[in-house]
C-alpha cells in the first residue's frame, strides 16, 4: 500500500486509492492535457477536481504541491525514485510518455520532434490564446483599449498559420499521434469557448479544422475532456 502522507495535499483531497496517480486538475485546455494523456495511456488514475478559485489553487495544501498555484498537478507513486509529485502540463506530459515509452516518437529524432511542437504549444500557442480569451471573453474584455487585444489577436492568427502549414499532408503534428497534439488541440478547442473563432479566421485554416475533429472524435479524448467532472 502506498503511503503518500509526505505528501499534504492528500490531507485537503485524500486519495481513494493511493497505488494509483493522482491527478489534481480542472477541466481547462491545460488541465485536459494530462487526463487526455492518462485515459490514452491507459494508466490508473484518481482525478481531484481543483477548481481556480483561490481557495482552491491558493490554499496551502496545492501550493506544497504546486507553489506556482497552477492546475494541473500530479503525485505518481509509482515513481522512478519512489512517489513523485509534478507540475506544469508539458513536463507531465513528458513524464507519462517516458514513463510508458508511449506517445513521445520511436527513436531520439522522432522525440526531438514531439519535443519542438510541445515547445511551441507550452512557450507560444498557450500563452498567446490564454491572454486572448483574457481580452476577448474574461476580465480584459471589458478594456476599452484596443491594443492588447489586437495584439494577442495577431499572435493567434500568426501561430495558426503556422500549425496550418506544419499540418499540411499530416494527420498529426509530428507525424505520428503524440503528446504534442495533445498539448496543441484543447487550446484550439478553446477558440470556440472564447467566442474568438471569427476574430482568428478559424474557418480559413481547414487542416486545422480537420485536425481538430480528427482529435475530438478520439474516444480517450472524449473521456478525458470532461475529467474531473465539474460540480453539478
Ligand atoms: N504552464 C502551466 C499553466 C497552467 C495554467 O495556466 N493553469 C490555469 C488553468 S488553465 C490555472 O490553474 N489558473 C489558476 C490561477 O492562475 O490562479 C501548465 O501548462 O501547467
Amino acid at each position: 500500500m502506498s503511503d503518500l502522507s509526505r505528501f499534504p495535499i492528500t490531507a485537503r483531497w485524500p486519495a481513494e486509492n493511493p497505488g494509483v496517480i493522482q491527478l489534481y486538475s480542472f477541466p481547462t485546455p491545460n488541465g485536459v492535457k494530462v487526463s487526455i494523456a492518462l485515459e490514452e495511456l491507459g494508466l490508473a488514475y484518481e482525478p481531484h477536481l481543483v477548481t481556480l478559485s483561490d481557495t482552491d489553487v491558493k490554499s496551502p495544501a496545492f501550493l506544497s504541491l504546486n507553489p506556482n498555484n497552477k492546475i494541473p498537478a500530479i503525485i505518481d507513486p509509482d515513481g522512478p525514485e519512489g512517489p513523485l509529485g509534478l507540475f506544469e502540463s508539458g513536463a507531465i506530459l513528458l513524464y507519462l510518455a517516458e514513463k510508458t515509452g508511449k506517445l513521445a516518437g520511436r527513436n531520439a529524432a522522432e522525440k526531438a520532434v514531439v519535443t519542438q511542437w510541445l515547445m511551441f504549444q507550452m512557450g507560444g500557442l498557450g500563452p498567446m490564446l490564454g491572454q486572448l480569451g483574457f481580452f476577448v471573453k474574461f476580465a480584459g474584455a471589458a478594456i476599452e483599449d484596443p491594443r492588447p487585444r489586437d495584439r494577442y489577436v495577431s499572435e493567434a492568427r500568426r501561430l495558426l498559420a503556422v500549425l496550418e502549414g506544419a499540418l499540411e499532408g499530416r494527420d498529426w503534428i509530428a507525424g505520428e499521434y503524440s503528446i504534442a497534439d495533445i498539448a496543441i488541440a484543447p487550446w484550439l478547442r478553446a477558440l470556440d469557448f472564447y467566442g474568438a473563432r471569427e476574430l482568428v479566421g478559424w474557418a480559413d485554416h481547414p487542416n486545422l479544422v480537420a485536425y481538430l475533429d480528427r482529435f475530438l472524435a478520439r474516444p480517450a479524448v472524449q473521456k478525458g475532456l470532461n475529467i474531473p467532472a465539474r460540480p453539478a
